[in-house]
Formats: C-alpha cells, sequence, structure tokens
C-alpha cells in the first residue's frame, strides 16, 4: 500500500483582511454544547398514575385522595381500556390495577406490560385486591406486580405505597439517562456533535460493504480548516473552538440524511456520500466549500473568514474499497489542495496515489 506523504501543517499567516476585531462582543461564546436530539428525557415534574378500577366508589374515593397528593390522574373503568391507555407514547408510568376488571383482569395486564418490556419507560406496577392469600400475593408478583395493596385499605398506606414507587421510577430514569449519555459520549464528538473518528471509521466500513454488495460508488471527502493554527492564535482557543463548530455546522447542513460527517481530527473532517462517484463527490464537495467560505464567522473575539481544502475519493477510482487505501487517496488529494492553494477541492488521480503531482487541477 502506498503511504500519503506528510502533509505541511501551519505555513502561511492568514491575511489581516480575514481577520477583524469586532466594535463590541456581539455574539457570546455558548458554554454548554446544544443538546442531541432525543437525549436525556427529563422526568415529568408531576406523576401519572392510571387508575384502573371497575367499582364506581373505589374509583372516587382514590381519585379524591390521588387529586388531594397532586398525582396527574388518568382513570380506566376496565381492563381493555387501561390497556389502550398503557400503550399510549405517554402512557403512565405508575399503575395502580384492581385485580378483577371486566375484559382484561388486573393480574393479566401485568404479564402485557412485562411482556411489552420496559424500553425507556418502566411501568411501576401496584395490584389492588380483595384477596389476601399468600398464594394470591405470590401470583401477582410473578405476573410482574411491584407491589400488592389489599382492599379496604387505609390511605396513608396507599400514599407511601405511591411514593416508594415514584422514587423506584426516578431512579430508573436516573440510569436511562445515564446510559444516553454514555452513549453519546462514546458516539458524537463533544464540540462539534458531529460523529467522532471511530464512529465515522465505523459508517465508512459498513458504506463500503454495502457499497460492495450493492455494486454502488462511495464517495469520500477530506476536509481541513485553512491556517487554523492562526484563528487560535489570532483570536484564542475558546473563539477558535466557536469557528470549528461553525465549519462543523456548514459541512453538514449541505449533506443527504443517509450522508454521514465525522470529526476525523483536530481541525479535520470526514464525509462520507454513498452513491456518489467521483464525479459527483467533488462537485458536491466544491459546493460544501463554497458554503463554509460564503460568509464570516464571528466570535465574541472578533470575525473571521474560514474556508477549507479538500481532497476527494471514490471507490470507483481506481476500483478499491479498501478503507486505508481510500483515506490515503483522499488525503494525497487533500494534500495536493493545500499545495495548490488552500480553500479549494482536488480529486484523487491515479498519478497522485503514485506521488506524481501535477499543476493543473482537476476541477
Ligand atoms: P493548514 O492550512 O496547513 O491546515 O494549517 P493549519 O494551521 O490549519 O494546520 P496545523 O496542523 O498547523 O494546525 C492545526 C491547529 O488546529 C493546531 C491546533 O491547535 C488546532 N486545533 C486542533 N483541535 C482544536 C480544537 O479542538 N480547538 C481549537 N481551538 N483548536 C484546535
Ligand atoms: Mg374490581
Ligand atoms: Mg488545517
Ligand atoms: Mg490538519
Amino acid at each position: 500500500m502506498t503511504k500519503a506523504p506528510q502533509r505541511r501543517r501551519g505555513g502561511m499567516n492568514l491575511t489581516q483582511a480575514s481577520l477583524s476585531r469586532p466594535a463590541s462582543n456581539r455574539v457570546r461564546i455558548p458554554v454548554k454544547p446544544p443538546i442531541v436530539d432525543g437525549a436525556l428525557a427529563e422526568p415529568p415534574a408531576t406523576m401519572k398514575i392510571l387508575l384502573a378500577e371497575d367499582s364506581a366508589v373505589y374509583r372516587q374515593l382514590i381519585s379524591g385522595h390521588l387529586n388531594d397528593w397532586g398525582f396527574d390522574l388518568v382513570v380506566a373503568k376496565d381492563g381493555e381500556e387501561a390497556w389502550t391507555c398503557l400503550q399510549a407514547p405517554d402512557a403512565p408510568r405508575l399503575a395502580l390495577l384492581d385485580w378483577v376488571l371486566p375484559q382484561v383482569e388486573g393480574i393479566e395486564l401485568c404479564r402485557r406490560i412485562r411482556q411489552a418490556g420496559a424500553g425507556t419507560h418502566y411501568t411501576y406496577i401496584v395490584l389492588l385486591t380483595g384477596k389476601d392469600g399468600e398464594n394470591d400475593l405470590l401470583e401477582g408478583m410473578q405476573a410482574g406486580a411491584d407491589d400488592y395493596l389489599v382492599k379496604p385499605f387505609n390511605p396513608l398506606e396507599l400514599k407511601a405505597r405511591l411514593l416508594a414507587g415514584k422514587r423506584i421510577l426516578d431512579l430508573h430514569q436516573e440510569l436511562v439517562n445515564g446510559r444516553e449519555s454514555l452513549r453519546i459520549a462514546a458516539t458524537y464528538d463533544f464540540l462539534t456533535l458531529l460523529l467522532n473518528r471511530g464512529e465515522i471509521l465505523a459508517l465508512l466500513d459498513r458504506e463500503l460493504n454495502r457499497g460492495m454488495r450493492e455494486i454502488t460508488p462511495v464517495g469520500i471527502i477530506l476536509a481541513d480548516i485553512d491556517h487554523f493554527k492562526n484563528v487560535n492564535d489570532s483570536l484564542g482557543h475558546l473563539a477558535g473552538d466557536i469557528v470549528l463548530k461553525e465549519v462543523a455546522n456548514r459541512l453538514k447542513s449541505d449533506l443527504r440524511i443517509y450522508d454521514g460527517v465525522g470529526r476525523y481530527g483536530g481541525e479535520e473532517f470526514l464525509m462520507i456520500l454513498p452513491g456518489c462517484d467521483l464525479p459527483t463527490t467533488i462537485r458536491r464537495a466544491e459546493d460544501i466549500r463554497q458554503l463554509v467560505a460564503a460568509t464570516e464567522i464571528t466570535t465574541a473575539e472578533g470575525t473571521i473568514r474560514a474556508t477549507v481544502s479538500m481532497g476527494v475519493t471514490s471507490t470507483q477510482h481506481p476500483k478499491t474499497a479498501n478503507m486505508e487505501s481510500l483515506l490515503n487517496e483522499a488525503d494525497v488529494a487533500l494534500y495536493r489542495a493545500k499545495e495548490n492553494g488552500r480553500d479549494r477541492v482536488e480529486g484523487c488521480v491515479p498519478e497522485a496515489a503514485s506521488f506524481i503531482f501535477h499543476e493543473r487541477p482537476i476541477l
């Protein structure tokens, strides 16, 4: 396998025209990055409870207490109604189910809820019944109930059970949130919220395999911010981070849903364009390059015009789907883009892969 020549890092200075200090601090540097969609669901402020009870007397009695205690109440008069309510996307997470119910019994509801699985929301079940034999208690718990209350009961006992249930549900939500935070940290780059290096390479691997199976090309773009060291030197590292984030946003703003973009290194990004041959990938890279350079980026420390250089290749040029050699081809093309003046796109040419460089740009 041929190895890419070491690209020259740094070098020329940013022109004074591209760096200017604003008269006032127009933009505040956000302290926290935005949260990725769907992450870290907040538990509801008030707990919603499903009460499934066919006795009008008990329904009224229990409803009155639950309302007094500040719970958000949903009432079902039979098992079928309760089951429909439990399947809704915003179903109550705490269910107070009478054992004996018309249509579907409380114990059968317990089994159905547990069979459906916890997903991201656990349903805490308190079973209400007039039965008090030891076998009944065991049967109820085996069916999936978390707790059990024998009628008639003291209202304070009910309240104690509900508060215990709420505590369990809050703990469960914390666990889910913790797991989601870990997943996000392991998948995304914290600063830009693009895929991290491991994930974008894993995506490339998957797309190359798919491309081989379906005999379709995969376009690859390696983009590197020009003279980024000068941004840090002139505006400071925090402003540099803002520029990095904005460039990342611009890179992903022009992508299709099935394209991928990730942070490949410090100020380097890898883009994957399934189904794109070399000319198409070059054309799309050129559009993205123009989009990045189109408007200045304002930070609290100053305004700059950021540009990127891009190296492009595709699996059909040459006909290889080897990840390492493709990345090498893109890297060699990127090196040529830097050599030829930066803020430009260069496509892979066979000569480039064997280290022969031409003055003529590919575009
Ligand atoms: P070239 O046009 O040749 O790519 O020049 P360059 O200055 O962009 O390249 P060089 O490799 O010399 O410098 C890259 C700089 O990117 C140096 C490093 O401090 C900076 N950098 C890398 N990651 C981050 C980051 O997360 N935040 C900030 N602010 N700077 C970063
Ligand atoms: Mg009943
Ligand atoms: Mg750079
Ligand atoms: Mg670089």
